[in-house]
């Protein structure tokens, strides 16, 4: 079937003119609704949630069990659903309703075998959503796509390595091929991963990061001359202030709501910056509290809520520094001279620039009066020790590097960087996305990185940089990558311009997936395609020899250690991800020295080489085997930076302009309470109190009403491109919010059709998924509006129906 014809799949995204959108949930849950939710974050609520997940993924024994069994010491596995660290002290159960989900999700008894695939046609698949597709359970076989049937069709993993080798030797260079990672990889496998391509010949590693916190990395660097944040739990027990800016606590990193309430018992402040009135500015029940959840006592997470406009973090920071240094003028102690006398470089050209910029000028571009920068100024004052958090809030925008260099900056001032209680605090995402960076997945990687992997793996490895993500998806589509390997993730749905993502795949020569479940990436593929399923991080590995192996992980607080799966494999055919890489490496080096079966057999040796290769992990096996695993260097919190001038940089960039022209607003993609980036569970929003929908766009009433939008009117949402391209959504949802003025906000990833793929940050090469110029007009309907989850109306030229998924041919459950 040609491409073309699989037009539909993005219409998931897109809609069509005239006609209800209907997004990539379940779409079956009945008529939508908004009602704002008023109570605690987590609590009974949370409880609820996870319930009807466990009975919906039928797991209501095993589910529990395996969560009783995550993120503890002494066994158990690392809690694949995000990267905030573990509460280790054995007190208490550090779990989350997100977590749970998570799990559940992974653990779900449901098969996609070779009888499935023998059912349904590529094309069929097309026209399913996302959710469906995930939702038919856990890969079971490695699979080849067959054109002819346009089907896939089962392969040995002898036969699939070859096929990847094959190609992969075939090629006139090795940077015709281009190797994605997604952060759950373990490190053992990120070490493995990254050998495997450098020996090959490229620097071609594009990762999730590209899309995350590549900008943190970068200005962490300038900075301090790390790339990692410099805090850890027992800081945020003792911060007296605590900043959270950009990020969507309650539901993204849920534990961060019991430190949150933790800290405001013993009296911190919590100032929340968001252009959007999130959960966690308000109260929650911590769920671990048996006697709060039984008496619905909640505990305050804010003090301080800030709604900047989107973009308008820059301004904002640079603000409360100014009426700092405005202080400092009268009071000696509001800025820390001596420190930044001792360890900071470039002190007085960012006075300036805070100095020379007009008060108007940031109210203008922050959206945010005088007087609240002042009393978000005193609030930090005020404070001895203080955190500064942030998210894709922050770095996913144009000016993300200088924006949380200017944090940084903020924080310098009063010299709360290595210091107990204080600090810089990025957010991560994905469970293990910072330890794939330490572990050798960048695009970029340091010379120090090309010359350890030479002397200790005898490798010759490229020093050119490759590409990052939208660098191989552009690379794609010019023809110029003709192979793609995905270890883990969605590419096709993760990564901007969905309609350009989706041409630059279907251009490959091959696509290749390591996966755990089936997604829209398997349906929008190459010439050539393959799906490799593996273990989850809850499953058992087993060496040769029936002893269980354990693959370690490092927290966003730099904390690295062992995770054990305990759980029966979903099917034996499974393969762990370190011996997929393994085999794919062999299949394409044959000749070469790296053992890379003794590697696949026995993680201890993955893990001496890498103790020789990087930074910190020097006697790696043993380190890891204490109760609690072991911190990696963090030289910026001991007051070691290494910059080019051996201090702390501040930075005196120009304030960038972020407002919208007139007519026009700025928009950022988000996630739902009820989705993990590309893997969406319901087309529920719960704390933003949205029922049934995700093809919305949340709006200021005032904004509203400037364009004549009622609560839930259908509009039609365009994005105007820096180089001047349109792209439309339709019959979107406008729903009256508190949200900054001139800001929209709606989901991702369907709102990736709506991001250009050249417009990246020229700081950091991220695309600008929080910072999208678009216009939102009425739907002129040309047809009746249907009930979101039912078919595409006939205006979508050669669009098929969306049908609802068939339940799985029979058998394929095994
Ligand atoms: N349950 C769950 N957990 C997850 C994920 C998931 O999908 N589901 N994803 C994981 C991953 S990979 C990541 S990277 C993280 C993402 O975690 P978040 O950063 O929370 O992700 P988003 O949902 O994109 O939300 C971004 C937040 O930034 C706010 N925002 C938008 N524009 C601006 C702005 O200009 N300034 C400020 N200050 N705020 C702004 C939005 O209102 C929103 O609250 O979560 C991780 N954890
Ligand atoms: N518009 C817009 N786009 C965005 C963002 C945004 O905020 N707005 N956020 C960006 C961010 S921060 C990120 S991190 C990316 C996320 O991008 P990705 O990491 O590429 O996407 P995920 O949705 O996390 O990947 C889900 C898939 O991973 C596979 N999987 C799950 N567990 C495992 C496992 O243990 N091993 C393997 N091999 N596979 C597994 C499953 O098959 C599942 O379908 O999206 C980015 N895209
Ligand atoms: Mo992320």
């Amino acid at each position: 079937m040609a491409a073309d014809e699989r037009g539909s799949d993005d219409m998931l995204s897109r809609g069509a003119p005239g006609t209800p959108a209907t997004g990539r949930g379940p779409g079956t849950g009945g008529p939508p609704s908004h009602r704002p939710y008023e109570h605690p974050s987590a609590g009974w609520g949370a409880a609820r949630s996870v319930g009807r997940v466990l009975a919906r993924t039928g797991e209501p024994v095993d589910g529990p069990r395996a969560i009783f069994k995550m993120n503890h010491e002494d066994g158990g596995f690392d809690c694949p659903g995000c990267a905030w660290p573990d509460d280790r002290k054995g007190l208490h159960l550090d779990i989350c309703e997100n977590g749970i989900k998570h799990v559940a999700w992974e653990m779900t008894p449901k098969r996609v075998g070779a009888e499935f695939f023998a059912a349904h046609t590529v094309a069929e698949l097309s026209e399913w959503t996302d959710f469906a597709l995930e939702d038919q359970g856990r890969l079971t076989e490695p699979m080849v796509y067959d054109a002819e049937s346009d089907r896939y069709v089962p392969i040995t993993w002898h036969d699939a390595f070859e096929l990847v080798g094959g190609e992969l030797r075939g090629l006139d260079h090795p940077d015709r091929a281009a190797f994605y990672t997604s952060g759950r990889l373990s490190n053992e496998a990120s070490f493995l991963y990254q050998l495997w391509v450098r020996e090959f010949g490229t620097n071609n590693l594009p990762d999730c990061s590209n899309m995350c916190h590549e900008a943190s990395g970068l200005a962490l660097a300038a900075s301090l001359g790390t790339t990692k944040g410099t805090v850890d739990l027992a800081d945020w027990e003792k911060a007296d202030a605590i900043f959270v800016m950009g990020i969507n606590a309650a539901s993204n990193a849920p534990r961060m709501l019991t430190s949150l309430a933790h800290a405001r018992r013993r009296g911190a402040q919590i100032v929340h910056v968001n252009p959007m009135a999130e959960a966690a500015s308000g109260r929650t029940i911590v769920p671990h509290e048996p006697l709060n959840m039984a008496t619905f006592h909640a505990t305050r997470t804010g003090t301080l809520g800030v709604q900047p406009r989107i973009g308008g973090d820059m301004a904002l920071i640079r603000g409360v520094a100014k009426a700092v240094l405005e202080a400092a003028e009268k009071d000696r102690t509001a800025i820390d001279r001596e420190f930044i006398d001792r360890y900071t470089h470039g002190f007085e050209g960012y006075r300036r620039a805070c100095e020379e910029t007009p008060w108007e000028r940031l109210v203008e571009q922050s959206g945010v009066p005088e007087a609240t920068i002042r009393k978000v100024a005193a609030v930090y004052r005020r404070s001895r020790r203080t955190i500064i958090s942030w998210c894709l809030g922050v770095t996913q925008q144009e000016h993300g590097v200088d924006t949380v260099r200017e944090i940084i900056g903020l924080l310098l001032l009063r010299g709360n960087i290595g210091r107990e209680g204080a600090g810089p605090c990025p957010i991560r995402g994905h469970s293990n996305v910072q330890g794939n960076r330490t572990c050798g997945i960048t695009h970029r990687p340091p010379e120090q990185l090309l010359d350890r992997l030479a002397e200790v793996c005898g490798i010759d490895p490229p020093s050119a940089p490759g590409l990052d993500t939208v660098q191989t998806a552009e690379a794609m589509h010019r023809g110029e990558v003709r192979v793609f390997v995905g270890m883990g993730g969605n590419f096709a749905l993760a990564a901007p311009d969905t309609a350009r993502t989706f041409e630059a795949l279907r251009n490959c020569e091959l696509t290749v997936h390591v996966s755990t479940k089936l997604n829209r990436s398997h349906l929008v593929h190459g010439a050539k395609a393959l799906i490799l399923p593996c273990l989850a991080r809850s499953e058992r590995d087993e060496r040769r020899g029936g002893a269980a192996q354990g693959v370690t992980v490092e927290d966003s607080m730099s904390m690295v250690h062992l995770s054990y799966g305990m759980k029966r494999p979903a099917s034996p055919h499974l393969r762990s991800e370190p011996a997929i890489v393994c085999g794919l490496a062999r299949a394409t080096l044959p000749g070469g020295r790296t053992p890379w079966e003794e590697y696949a057999g026995d993680y201890d040796r993955v893990r001496d080489t890498m103790a020789q290769v990087l930074d910190g992990f020097e006697d790696f096996n043993r380190k890891v085997r204490l109760p609690l695993g072991f911190r990696l260097p963090q030289p910026a919190r001991e007051l070691v930076f290494l910059t080019a001038s051996g201090r702390a940089e501040f930075s005196a960039a120009p304030l960038p302009q972020v407002l919208p022209a007139k007519g026009r607003l700025i928009l950022a993609t988000v996630r739902s309470h009820d989705q993990w980036n590309t893997t969406i569970y319901s087309d529920d929003d719960r704390y933003r109190g949205l029922k049934n929908v995700r093809t919305v766009v949340f709006m200021h009433p005032a904004d509203m009403l400037e364009r004549g939008l009622s609560q839930f009117q259908h509009v039609d949402v365009t994005s105007i491109a820096k180089d001047g391209s349109r792209r439309t959504v339709h019959g979107y949802r406008a729903v009256s919010y508190d949200v900054a003025r001139g800001c929209a906000v709606g989901y991702m990833p369907e709102l990736n059709a709506l991001c250009p793929m050249g417009d990246v940050s020229p700081q950091s090469g991220q695309p600008l998924a929080k910072h999208l110029t678009v216009e939102v007009v009425p739907v002129v309907r040309t047809g009746a509006a249907r009930p979101p989850g039912r078919a595409f109306a006939g205006s979508a030229p050669a669009a098929a129906p969306r049908r609802t998924p068939r339940p799985p041919a029979p058998g394929s459950a095994s």
